[in-house]
């Protein structure tokens, strides 16, 4: 059968696991033959959206791009694996509303225990004032109010998190 299309979108704070959940669902569907492509932040910075910063405009026009590419591969019935911060959540709703085959997932784990993990060093610098507009520092992040998927990190283990979200994707038809 033909593979249906969807953009899993992973949208939560820095440090919040979004890449390691998103990693290790791609994982898990590249070993069932699954067609998708990976949009992280972080690398798409470097190509697609170099030269961006994280002002508000920036940061919409930074998701705008990603969704007009994941739209493209959805369509053609790629799952295609998203991960950034997308702190704002008008421009998640109007990239779910062009995609339309977009599943929402909520990496949520506190200010507090992100900061704790501070794996990169980055709030360190944000609360020192190194780094202006940090996301959850002195920039905003608006939770999702219905995400289809939310993973509780600070609270449930990697499989727990990838488990939920291959049962989604199972139960609605996309695997
Ligand atoms: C938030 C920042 C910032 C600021 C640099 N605010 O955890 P990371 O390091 O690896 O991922 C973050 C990444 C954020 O890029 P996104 O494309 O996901 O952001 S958005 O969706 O808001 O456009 C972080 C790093 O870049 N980083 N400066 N000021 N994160």
């Amino acid at each position: 059968m033909n593979q249906r299309g969807v953009t899993l979108w992973f949208t939560g704070l820095s440090g919040a696991g979004k890449t390691t959940i998103s990693s290790a669902v791609a994982a898990e569907l590249r070993s069932r033959q699954c067609k998708l492509e990976v949009l992280d932040g972080d690398i798409v910075r470097q190509n697609l959206t170099k030269g961006l910063g994280f002002s508000k405009e920036d940061r919409d026009e930074n998701i705008r791009r990603i969704g007009f590419v994941s739209h493209l591969l959805t369509r053609n019935g790629v799952i295609v694996i998203v991960s950034a911060i997308s702190p704002y959540r008008e421009i998640r709703e109007e990239v779910r509303g062009r995609i339309g085959d977009f599943v929402e997932v909520y990496v949520n784990a506190p200010l507090e225990v992100c900061e704790a993990r501070d794996v990169k060093g980055l709030y360190k610098k944000a609360r020192a004032g190194e780094i202006k507009q940090f996301t959850g520092i002195d920039d905003p992040y608006e939770p999702p109010l219905t995400p289809e998927i939310e993973c509780r990190t600070d609270r449930e283990t990697l499989e727990d998190s990838k488990a939920k979200v291959l049962k989604y994707l199972e139960t609605s038809g996309y695997l």
